[in-house]
């Protein structure tokens, strides 16, 4: 068991599934974001800080013996905020770790690092990157960075490429993309848990019959996801008609990603 566990971006999405269900891991949770955490619970501290803010996520680590990432702009957008949050933000977070010993991070990537694939290829761990926008970019900086501090100073990351990970798969493409909440839960687990983890690319995405990604390289993980979206399809194909066959939803491993703008600055 740890004794105090990181998770930035705590106020979002996947940091409110993390703080209720991942408190068996560490005896503290330490909350971070720059939305609004509420009040600390039993066995939690709350401590708000900006990514790209270096002596505030320096404050933040210190003390940490693991680190789940979560924080950070989770979409395309323009690239001031993409620069201060998952860029000076990864630097921020990777100098701190090295900084204070922490040893093992889980970094939510996503799968917008190969966002520009065809839907027809199937991907393993070695697909080079193919970003589909600024967003995915910055992933795939962020798990080259995860690279560089395990080689040099054996940090060890899980480099987690995010397929869709929502109670349920929201559209068609998401019937190969999805990863449940307890898939999720459950691969962390794993990450924290495993005697040696290296610095893997794991494709973060369930068991789905549809799936287009290939984890058989994680041999000794222990991580077997359990979901399958074809559950949902049905209830899927009736909320909507498919797209054209052209239709950028239809065509790339990132869908409608593929089809964003470069975002002016707001
Ligand atoms: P989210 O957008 O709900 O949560 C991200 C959190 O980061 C937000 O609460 C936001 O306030 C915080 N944040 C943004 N800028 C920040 C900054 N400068 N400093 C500190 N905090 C900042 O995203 P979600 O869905 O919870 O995803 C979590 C992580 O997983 C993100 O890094 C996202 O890119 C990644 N991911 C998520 C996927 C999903 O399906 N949920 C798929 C692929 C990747
Ligand atoms: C992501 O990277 C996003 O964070 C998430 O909101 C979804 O859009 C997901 O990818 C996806 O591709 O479905």
């Amino acid at each position: 068991m740890l004794n105090r566990l990181l998770i930035t971006g705590a106020a979002g999405g996947l940091g409110k599934v993390s703080r209720t269900r991942l408190t068996h891991l560490a005896h503290t949770l330490r909350l971070s974001d720059v939305a609004p955490l509420g009040d600390a619970g039993p066995g939690e501290e709350v401590m708000p800080a900006d990514l790209g803010d270096a002596a505030a996520v320096d404050a933040l680590v210190a003390g940490c013996d693991g680190i789940v990432h979560l924080g950070g702009i989770s979409v395309e957008d323009c690239f001031s905020r993409i620069l201060n949050a998952n860029i000076v933000g990864i630097f921020n977070l990777y100098e701190a770790a090295r900084r204070h010993g922490v040893k093992r991070v889980f970094l939510a990537s996503s799968n917008h690092t190969i966002g520009f694939y065809r839907q027809h290829q199937r991907l393993d761990e070695t697909a080079t990157f193919r970003p589909d926008g600024l967003y995915g970019v910055s992933k795939c900086y962020a798990e080259t960075m995860a690279l560089l501090y395990h080689d040099k100073f054996g940090i060890e990351t899980a480099r987690v490429r995010i397929g869709s990970c929502f109670s349920q798969p929201m559209d068609r493409r998401q019937l190969s993309t999805w990863l449940s909440y307890d898939d999720f839960v459950a691969l962390v687990e794993r990450v924290f848990q495993v005697e040696r983890l290296g610095c893997p690319v794991i494709y973060g995405a369930s068991a789905n019959d549809a799936g287009w990604w290939d984890n058989s390289h994680l041999t000794g993980l222990g991580w077997q996801p359990k979901d399958n979206a074809e559950i949902f399809r049905a209830a899927v194909e009736a909320a909507a008609p498919a797209p054209a066959a052209n239709d950028p939803a239809a065509l790339y491993h990132g869908g409608k990603f593929a089809a964003d703008p470069i975002f002016p600055e707001a």
